[in-house]
């Protein structure tokens, strides 16, 4: 017992002196080396991870995440199955869940292989779920808003003050994103034309920028964001790009969104 003990600590002396050895061999050849050598090293290195931090940080703003917002009933849902099966699978629930998803958009699966998935988020428009939205924003590549367009005009002070929001939204703004109004049930002869749901909106955006400035500090610092001070407002002075589109996601005429998709998640 007292003998093996002995031994394990001489085989350690040796490893131990063994190693000294090899460090010292280590810093006389480093010394031997001349200085613009190890300059050049060191430079190389450098570079290397600043590159490779670049890499990953432009990789990590290259987000491939599109928000589908609106209020409830305004067709989320069923715009989001059919962009993603190209088919229509519930009716008239109301939606209690984030929805979503990373997939190959349906019109697209014929180009399997050359195409990057996209990750849709459908967020419900009933209000209580409404701060679930501040959570998915921050991550989207675009938004697309999501507007009844045949039961438009009751909700209409509804659907601008919910797309204020979404247009004041601090990261939005920040980092430019872009939104789609997409006019949705067009389906229907009663449905009100994309011209009609712009300037609704466009005008009723103007009262609440009037009626919200001069609350309160923070207000005023949201609405200097939003339009050009002292002109009427229209989507065009927006920081963000508004467009506006028609769609039906009930017979699956979504190809204004899907170009919308396409122009902002790259194939
Ligand atoms: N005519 C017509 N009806 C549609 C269309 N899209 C949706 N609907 C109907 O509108 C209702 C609401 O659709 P959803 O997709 O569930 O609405 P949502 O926006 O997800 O609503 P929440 O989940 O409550 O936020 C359903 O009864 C759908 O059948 C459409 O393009 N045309
Ligand atoms: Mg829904």
């Amino acid at each position: 017992m007292w003998v093996s003990a002995v031994s394990a600590m001489e085989g350690m002396e040796h490893w131990k002196r063994e190693i000294q050895d090899r460090l010292q061999q280590g810093i006389e050849y480093a010394h031997q080396i001349p200085p613009t050598q190890m300059y050049a090293a060191a430079t190389v290195l450098l570079f290397t991870t600043i590159l490779l931090l670049a890499i990953r940080l432009f990789k990590r703003t290259k987000s491939n995440t599109i928000v589908l917002a609106g209020l409830s009933g305004s067709g989320k849902t069923v715009l989001f199955y059919q962009l993603r099966d190209g088919s229509v699978h519930q009716g008239t629930v109301t939606s209690m869940e984030p929805n979503e998803d990373t997939f190959l958009l349906h019109s697209e699966t014929t180009k399997k292989g050359k195409m990057k998935p996209v990750h849709v988020v459908d967020v419900p428009g009933h209000s209580r779920l409404r701060p679930k939205l501040d959570e998915f924003l921050p991550q989207a590549a675009g938004i697309v808003f999501v507007v009844d367009a045949l039961e438009f005009l009751p909700s209409l002070s509804a659907v601008s003050e919910y797309l204020y929001d979404i247009l004041t939204n601090a990261s939005v703004v920040k980092k430019k994103v872009p939104i789609l109004i997409c006019c949705n049930k067009t389906d229907k002869v009663t449905a009100h034309t994309k011209e009609f749901i712009r300037k609704q909106i466009e005008k009723e955006i103007e009262k609440l920028r009037a009626s919200r400035s001069g609350i309160s500090e923070a207000d005023i610092a949201n609405d200097t964001t939003l339009g050009i001070p002292g002109e009427v407002f229209s989507f065009s002075h927006c920081v963000n790009k508004v467009s506006i589109a028609e769609a039906s996601g009930w017979t699956g005429e979504i190809s204004q969104v899907e170009q919308f998709i396409r122009a902002h998640v790259k194939p």
